[in-house]
């Protein structure tokens, strides 16, 4: 049944519906190619679906064309990205869902690519293939965040995320944990879907973490890791140095410390140079410019309170997870305080922010 306000029925809210959650189920996995999902329906029935190869390729309507149970004549295709039209790493989908008989296509948003953008309509219409576009466009649009930052300003998606105690505290000596075991879950999900992790060095020396993604099963999923380390002071008996291995490590530095670099080139680093401006920090957007440079296109920031305060005075976060605990810490021992709340609150003061409980921990999600 059609709903009078935009000409979809229901069902075809409900199939897009899927295809959307199949889309965001590999969001982030997909490197530089955006996230697709595709739900391939006959007779009501759906008899296929796909999603973007983990990397980016094959593509969603090449996977679901390629898993359906039944022959795709007269069959619907919904899909959450315009197909591509174009010869890139892979061929167009156009040629492959016209090739397969599929004689109704519905898709979401035009793709922001240039080298797609707006053409696959008229492609799949002179192929007498019935094109609708526009359905669940504003979910769709919130799904494709990530890629839109990509692609217009050439910088990941960047995540932040930080844990404090009721007292405010990011830090206290001799106490590691802040938060409980079901948060933990969700900053390893994060782990999860971002591509890349960042910490600068003075983290990294005082909690000597170890930033992989220990979801059981996905443990392969563990982001690189990024670490400022101005003066190259990373310890060497760190967690994190001891497992260099190639391309998984990029250490960002400004220092002549020629035995320092030499061990860190032996052992696999890449090592980038930046330089630091008159506060002697470093240049964090020329920083995201590298990452994204490098392959980096969703950035976890896992920081300390400098970091984290940087980055939001330069309103580097597309989004923020705040996790706030009941927990007390002692401030008599070696400790740091957030001092960032204020500052999170009036960034984010007119944008979407949503709270929920983790057992005995708050999350509050900012995002633009
Ligand atoms: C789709 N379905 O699942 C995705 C698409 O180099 P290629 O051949 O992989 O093409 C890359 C472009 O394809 C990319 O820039 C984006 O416009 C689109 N992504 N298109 O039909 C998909 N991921
Ligand atoms: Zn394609």
């Amino acid at each position: 049944m059609s709903t009078k306000k935009d000409n979809f029925s229901s069902s075809d809210k409900f199939f897009m519906k899927l295809a959307i959650n199949l889309a965001r189920s590999r969001k982030g996995l997909t490197g530089d190619n955006p996230s697709v999902g595709c739900v391939i329906v006959k007779n009501n029935n759906i008899i296929s679906i796909g999603q973007t190869g983990i990397n980016g390729r094959p593509h969603a309507e090449t996977n679901a064309i390629k898993n359906a149970f039944q022959n795709l004549s007269g069959a619907k295709m919904y899909v959450t990205l315009e197909p591509c039209n174009h010869y890139g790493k892979t061929p167009p989908c156009t040629k492959t869902i016209i090739k397969s008989g599929i004689k109704e296509v519905i898709y979401s948003i035009d793709d922001i690519d240039k080298k797609v953008k707006g053409k696959t309509i008229k492609i799949l219409s002179r192929n007498k293939i019935f094109v609708k576009k526009g359905l669940l466009e504003e979910e769709v649009k919130d799904l494709y965040d990530s890629y839109r930052i990509n692609r217009y300003y050439k910088v990941p998606f960047v995540t932040g995320k930080i844990a404090i105690s009721k007292n405010k505290l990011i830090y206290s000596k001799d106490i590691k944990k802040i938060t409980g075991t079901i948060s933990d879950k969700l900053t390893h999900y994060l782990r999860f879907k971002n591509d890349a992790i960042l910490v600068t060095s003075q983290t990294l020396n005082i909690d000597n973490p170890k930033l992989s993604c220990r979801l059981k099963g996905y443990e392969s999923f563990s982001p690189k890791r990024v670490i400022l380390d101005s003066k190259l002071k990373i310890n060497l008996n760190s967690y994190i140095f001891n497992s260099i291995k190639k391309n998984n490590t990029i250490i960002f530095y400004n220092s002549l410390n020629k035995s320092k670099l030499k061990v860190l080139r032996k052992k696999g680093a890449n090592l980038v140079r930046s330089k630091l401006n008159s506060l002697n920090n470093f240049n964090l957007k020329q920083i995201l410019h590298k990452l994204f440079a490098l392959g980096v296109r969703n950035l976890l920031v896992e920081g300390g309170d400098k970091i984290t305060k940087n980055m939001l005075k330069e309103r580097l976060f597309n989004q923020f997870y705040l996790f706030q605990s009941k927990k007390k810490l002692s401030i008599l021992k070696e400790h740091c305080f957030f001092t960032s709340f204020n500052i999170l609150k009036n960034r984010y003061n007119n944008d979407f922010k949503i709270t929920s409980k983790l057992a005995n921990d708050k999350i509050t999600i900012y995002k633009k």
